[in-house]
C-alpha cells in the first residue's frame, strides 16, 4: 500500500505592511490588508503521515512531542482536509525549524503553510496555490502569505468571505532587497499573536485608528515595490510596525513586545540614515527588528546591527520561494547545510538551501 505522506518546505514570511486584528464576524479574516515578503534561509520542514494504526493526531515539533494546544490548532487544519478528501486516518506530524519557535519569527506562517500543502498532497490532494492559501488561512491569518514566493498580499476580510486567500504581488526576483534580522532573544515570547491582537482589538483605544489607518500605508508598500523604491517602502513599512505596536502598547494591560535591546536597534537604525545607508526597520510581534536595506549595504548593515549590545545574532536573508513539496531532487545547499535530525523522511536526511548568510555576533 502506498504510503499517504508528504514533505514540504515553507518559509516565514515580514510583513511589511502588518495585519493585527480580525474581524468579528468569525473565519480567522483580518481586519486589515497585509502585504509580506516571505524569506529565504529560514525554513520550516513538515512531513505528515495519514496512519491508520494511529488513533490520534501526533505532532513532533524540533524533536519533541508538541503541547496539547499546539497539537489541536493541528488537528484543526487536520480535520478540514480529512473532510476535503474524504481521508479518515489520523496524521503523524513531523516538522523543525532552523530558526527559534514562537519567539516573534513568524514561525506560525511557515509552520501552517507548511502543513497545509503536506497534509493536502499527503491526503491524495492536489489544489491550486489558492486553495492552500485559504486553508493555511484559516488556521493562521500570516500563513497565507508564505504558500506564495516573493512579495505577497491578503486583503482584509468582509462579512460574506468565507474563503480568502494571499496572493503574489511579485516574485522573489522582481527587487533582491534584504533583511538583516536581529536577533534579540531565543526564548518564546509571553503572549502569542493570536491572544495579543483579541486583547488589542478589545481594549485599545487606538485600535479603531490603526484600521483606518493601515490601508493607506498598505497601499503606499504595494506601489513602493512595483517602483523599487526602497525608500518609500522603508518608510512606510516602518510606520506600519510602529502603529500596530503603538495600538498595543496602549491596550490595558499594556501589551509591550519590546525589550531595550529592541528600542537599541531601532535608534543604530535612525544613526544609519543619518550617514546615508537606506536601513529601515520593521518588528513583528516579539522583541526582533528586521532591517530592510539594499544588497549593497547589507554586510555593513548586518555588522553595525550585530554589534548592538543585546542582538544575540544576525540573520541575513532576502526574498524566497513560497511553500513547496520537497523531493529528493531538491537543491543542495549553497553556502552551509542545515540538517533538521528530528525529522525522518524515507529517502534522506533532510538539507535544505540556505543561499543567505548568518553572521554571528561576538556578543553573545
Ligand atoms: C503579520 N503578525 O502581518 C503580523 C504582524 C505579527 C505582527 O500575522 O491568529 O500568527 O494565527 O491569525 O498570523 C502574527 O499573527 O495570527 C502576524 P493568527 P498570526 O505578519
Amino acid at each position: 500500500m502506498k504510503l499517504k505522506q508528504a514533505t514540504t518546505l515553507a518559509h516565514p514570511n515580514i510583513a511589511l505592511a502588518k495585519y493585527w486584528g480580525k474581524r468579528e464576524y468569525g473565519h480567522n479574516l483580518p481586519a486589515v490588508p497585509s502585504l509580506s515578503v516571505t524569506l529565504a534561509g529560514m525554513t520550516t520542514a513538515t512531513t505528515v503521515t495519514f496512519d491508520p494504526s494511529l488513533e490520534k493526531d501526533t505532532l513532533v515539533l524540533g524533536g519533541q512531542e508538541a503541547p496539547e494546544k499546539a497539537t489541536a490548532r493541528v488537528s484543526g487544519m487536520l480535520d478540514r482536509v480529512r473532510a476535503m478528501s474524504g481521508t479518515k486516518e489520523k496524521a503523524r506530524v513531523v516538522s523543525a525549524n532552523d530558526f527559534p519557535t514562537a519567539a516573534g519569527l513568524a514561525s506560525s506562517a511557515s509552520a501552517f503553510a507548511a502543513l497545509a500543502l503536506a497534509a493536502t498532497t499527503a491526503a491524495g490532494l492536489h489544489l491550486p496555490s489558492e486553495e492552500i492559501s485559504n486553508l493555511a488561512r484559516m488556521t493562521s491569518v500570516s500563513a497565507a502569505r508564505s504558500v506564495f514566493g516573493g512579495f505577497a498580499e491578503l486583503r482584509a476580510g468582509w462579512p460574506k468571505d468565507e474563503k480568502l486567500a494571499a496572493q503574489q504581488v511579485a516574485p522573489p526576483e522582481h527587487w533582491p532587497i534584504r533583511i538583516v534580522v536581529a536577533v534579540v532573544s531565543e526564548g518564546p515570547k509571553a503572549v502569542g499573536s493570536t491572544e495579543g491582537m483579541l486583547h488589542t482589538v478589545r481594549t485599545s483605544p487606538f485600535y479603531a485608528a490603526w484600521v483606518e489607518r493601515a490601508p493607506g500605508i498598505y497601499g503606499r508598500i504595494k506601489r513602493a515595490i512595483a517602483d523599487r523604491n526602497l525608500e518609500a517602502l522603508g518608510v512606510a513599512a516602518e510606520e506600519s510596525a510602529l502603529a500596530m505596536h503603538a495600538t498595543s502598547i496602549a491596550a490595558t494591560p499594556a501589551l509591550i513586545y519590546w525589550t531595550a535591546t529592541t528600542l537599541d536597534v531601532l535608534a543604530e537604525v535612525r544613526r544609519l540614515r543619518a550617514v546615508g545607508i537606506g536601513a529601515y526597520a520593521t518588528i513583528d510581534a516579539g522583541p526582533h527588528v528586521k532591517v530592510i536595506c539594499s544588497p549593497e549595504d547589507e554586510l555593513e548593515v548586518a555588522k553595525v546591527i550585530g554589534e548592538v549590545p543585546g542582538v544575540k545574532r544576525t540573520i541575513v536573508t532576502r526574498p524566497g520561494p513560497g511553500a513547496r513539496v520537497f523531493t529528493a531532487a531538491e537543491e543542495r545547499p549553497q553556502t552551509e547545510s542545515m540538517t533538521y535530525e528530528s525529522i525522518s523522511i524515507a529517502h534522506a536526511t533532510l538539507e535544505v538551501d540556505s543561499a543567505d548568510i548568518e553572521t554571528e555576533s561576538s556578543k553573545r
